[in-house]
């Protein structure tokens, strides 16, 4: 019988030579805990995003539009179910999960807790706020817990769509009449600074970075991601012929990236600890919606329960 030690050296060797981690092998506590958290905070961010862009179904102004932005919206739900289903391999039940999220002990991605204004905002949020999630994303792909990494590689491949979507829609603004282009540079003031604080805090401030980096959970720091961020979407606006709203943008040929202006940190914060203009409405909606579903989750598990019945009396 192998003691913890020789455990838990089998599981940094692993991670070393680049294998992955799977549901059934051993591994520290801490780790298992850091991964339930990230994992679901990431479902939770894919559900709750549903809504700011679910806002605008009825009212986008094509029937083209509305079937794009529709498929997008059941995709993010799609994300949220591949990333529930990698959590709960590591031994924690969907309910549990759904329930941090409703009580306010789980977190979920700050950027959902901001409101859509206008049809604008439809193509900001593709553009920047999917922009900054691959970003994020693509490096997750790489991350050393199996699931994790799988169900990553799935949601890549659309959010790669989702965010040209996003991109198409400033296009067609920014080139349309003086109003229209008005109501994108409206929409990136308004999403430029939530989505780079999507990132998280500063690696100087980051809790759990350096552990997730050693584990091979996170890739990359919160500060080198936003960075590749900014330096890949300032050229995107520079086309749209849109403006960043940062006094302090500029590029650095020394460093062969922009410097950018310092995040409002206690915006930051205060949405991540429930105070945005929208978390209080983000989860009554979800409660709401839960519970008329309940209804649903019941007849599949009856159904479950009775071909379960069926299979044995046929066994016997
Ligand atoms: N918002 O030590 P840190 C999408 C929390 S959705 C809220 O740096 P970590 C889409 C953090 O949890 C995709 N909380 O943490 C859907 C921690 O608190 P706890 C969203 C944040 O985990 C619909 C504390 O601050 N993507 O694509 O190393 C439509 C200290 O932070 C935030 C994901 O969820 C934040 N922005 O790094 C369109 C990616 N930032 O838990 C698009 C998965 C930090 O210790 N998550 N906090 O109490 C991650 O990659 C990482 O968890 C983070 C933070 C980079 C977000």
């Amino acid at each position: 019988m192998e003691n913890t030690i020789q455990l838990e050296e089998l599981f940094d060797a692993k991670l070393e030579r680049g294998e992955f981690i799977e549901p059934k092998d051993w591994m520290p506590e801490k780790y298992r805990k850091t991964l339930i958290r990230q994992i679901s905070q990431h479902a939770h961010s894919e559900v709750i995003g549903m809504q700011p862009e679910g806002n605008w179904i009825t009212r986008a102004p094509s029937l083209r539009r509305k079937a794009v932005l529709l498929a997008k919206v059941q995709d993010e739900g799609g994300h949220g179910l591949y990333l529930y289903s990698a959590c709960e391999t590591l031994g924690i039940s969907r309910d549990e999960v759904i329930q941090q999220l409703q009580s306010g002990k789980a977190k979920y991605s700050s950027i959902f807790n901001y409101p859509t204004l206008t049809w604008a905002d439809m193509g900001a949020i593709g553009w920047l706020v999917d922009g900054a999630a691959i970003m994020n994303q693509v490096m997750l792909q790489r991350t050393s817990y199996g699931p994790y990494s799988r169900a990553m590689v799935r949601i890549c491949k659309e959010e790669s769509f989702h965010q040209r979507q996003g991109y198409e829609i400033m296009c067609v603004l920014a080139k349309g009449s003086p109003e229209q282009k008005a109501m994108a540079q409206d929409a990136l003031n308004r999403w430029w600074w939530p989505t780079l604080m999507m990132f998280g805090p500063k690696d100087a401030e980051s809790s759990n970075s350096a552990e997730s980096i050693k584990w091979k959970i996170k890739r990359e720091t919160n500060d080198e991601l936003r960075q590749k961020f900014v330096d890949r979407t300032v050229p995107q606006a520079e086309h749209l012929g849109l403006t960043v709203p940062d006094k302090d943008l500029k590029w650095n040929a020394e460093r062969n990236s922009y410097d950018f202006g310092e995040i409002d940190w206690e915006e930051f914060w205060n949405v991540v600890q429930g105070n945005g203009p929208c978390n209080k409405v983000r989860i009554e909606n979800h409660v709401r919606a839960h519970e008329e579903g309940k209804w649903v989750r019941e007849a599949a598990a009856a159904y479950a329960a009775k071909k379960a019945k069926a299979a044995q009396v046929q066994v016997a």
